[in-house]
């Protein structure tokens, strides 16, 4: 019998599926919508134009994030896109993305 090599090959077994878990739990919203961010910005200057704005709705839509289902449903992508576009520049910044969160919003 080779029991030692089964009980090992089971160990990692249980410790990767642990590992799997943790991750899937310790995934952040964030970091999807991050993810999400920078597969939106086609020409990577690190903002998004109204152009690439929809991109990020539709790519958080998909991961249920926020209200961008109900953006997309409403298609109110030039709503959206002026309200996270904080000072107006015709961009919208990572930076202006985070501070636009709903958690920020007290009305
Ligand atoms: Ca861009
Ligand atoms: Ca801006």
């Amino acid at each position: 019998m080779n029991l030692s090599v089964v009980n090992r090959a089971l160990l990692v077994l249980v410790l990767s599926l642990a590992g799997i878990g943790v991750h899937a739990e310790e995934q952040n919203p964030m970091t999807i919508v991050k993810a999400n961010f920078e597969a939106a910005d086609a020409d990577g200057n690190g903002s998004l134009d109204s152009r690439e704005f929809p991109a990020l709705i539709d790519a958080n839509a998909e991961h249920k994030i926020g209200r961008a289902a109900m953006v997309k449903r409403f298609g109110a992508y030039g709503r959206a896109f002026n309200k996270a576009d904080r000072d107006g520049d015709g961009a919208v910044a990572w930076s202006e993305l985070m501070s636009n969160r709903p958690e920020h919003e007290d009305h």
